[in-house]
């Protein structure tokens, strides 16, 4: 099975029930790029990818369309299969995880469809129908924090992502405060300064919050200074930004840098190097969340499907930007959160077959 053609769409989504705010900044709307793969069997596979705008990590939209058309040409022909396929990439154009995840992801869609499995299926098998999510609360004052702490409880999420970050560390703890006093017991709190911090806040932070049990997830911006606070916090710490291949995880797992991982497919390269953190981190026995940046129903398959083969007690959750996104790519249904959690899609490949037309005509074909 061999790929014959290659097509890109730029698709834009409009952020509804925003804003979205994080020490990055404050998002409006964004520009998701998918990517159909056509294999010589005549099956089709989707991947997709979409940047949280240009501030969140070293990648963007005109990035990702810009890889796609240094890479595309180059797979023509060649196996319609992951691993051949990553290794070509990586042979092609350095670095870009994040536009060789939408090629890996659809070519796993693909062979899914290829062979009549689902992707999780694919990648060792579901170990339950349904995975929970968590909310990621973004960057306000104390009192509204508390009130959306209190509304996704009853809507039922058993976790939460809290933004901080403010610039001021004696607010971000009032807010972090607020929301321990909100929360209903068995709601497990994470704080995300997305990289927004000095180590010198961060131990501030800890100090004003020791008798909080809220783990903190990539306060600081770079893996010096993940390794400055080894020892010098009094809460668990979780690495997502600074994650940027599966080397740095093989290392900060080793050298005991984090205690788990928000993790991102398209950051660490797709769906196979994604189980392979994912068997990194059961082995270190570290908590890890399963995401992206964001995305529509292609990317959110490919996060539950792979959510769904973590060890339920090393599983923080799956975030999805479905409740910011008012449209689904499939028009049988696509991926929902349902009070907090969400089903595993059911079908061969991603489970999502995407209604073409929504995307325009595509910025690339090759
Ligand atoms: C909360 N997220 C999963 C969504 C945004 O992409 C940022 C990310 C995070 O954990 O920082
Ligand atoms: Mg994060």
């Amino acid at each position: 099975m061999n790929i014959r053609k290659i097509s890109v769409f730029a698709h834009e989504l409009k952020v509804v029930n925003g804003p979205y705010v994080f020490s990055g900044g404050t998002l409006g709307a964004l520009t998701t790029y998918l990517v159909k793969v056509e294999a010589d069997n005549g099956l089709i596979g989707w991947g997709e990818t979409c940047p949280l705008g240009p501030t969140y990590q070293p990648a963007h939209a005109l990035g990702a369309e810009a890889g796609l058309r240094e890479m595309a040409p180059k797979l023509l022909g060649t196996a319609a299969l992951p691993r051949p396929a990553m290794a070509l990439m990586d042979q092609s154009l350095d670095g870009h995880n994040y536009v060789k995840a939408a090629i890996d992801i659809a070519l796993y869609d693909l062979l899914g469809k290829t062979t009549g499995q689902s992707v999780s299926t694919l990648l060792g098998g579901a170990i339950r129908p349904r995975i929970p999510s968590y909310y990621a609360i973004s960057l306000m004052d104390p009192d509204p924090t508390a009130e959306i702490v209190r509304e996704k409880q009853r809507e039922g999420y058993i976790a939460l992502q809290i933004k901080i970050g403010s610039g001021d560390v004696v607010k971000d703890a009032e807010v972090l405060r607020a929301a321990w006093d909100a929360r209903a017991p068995g709601m497990a709190l994470a704080a995300d300064a997305n990289r927004a911090m000095t180590t010198a806040e961060t131990i501030q932070l800890s100090q004003l919050i020791r008798d909080l049990p809220i783990a903190l997830e990539q306060p600081v911006r770079t893996m010096e200074e993940v390794v400055s606070l080894k020892g010098r916090l009094n809460h668990a710490l979780y690495l997502d930004e600074t994650t940027v291949d599966v080397a740095t995880v093989l290392s900060a797992f080793g050298r005991d840098y984090c205690d788990g991982l928000g993790m991102k497919i398209t950051r660490i390269g797709g769906l196979g190097n994604m189980a392979i953190v994912r068997d990194m981190a059961e082995a270190r026995r570290a908590m890890i969340s399963v995401d992206d940046s964001w995305g529509g129903n292609i990317i959110a398959a490919a996060c539950v499907h792979m959510g769904a083969t973590v060890r339920p007690n090393l599983f923080r959750g799956t975030w999805l930007a479905a409740p910011y996104i008012d449209h689904h790519y499939d028009p049988s249904g696509g991926i929902e959160i349902r009070n907090g959690w969400i089903d595993v899609p059911e079908g061969p490949g991603l489970g999502v077959t995407p209604d073409e037309t929504l995307f325009g005509a595509p910025v690339l074909e090759v």
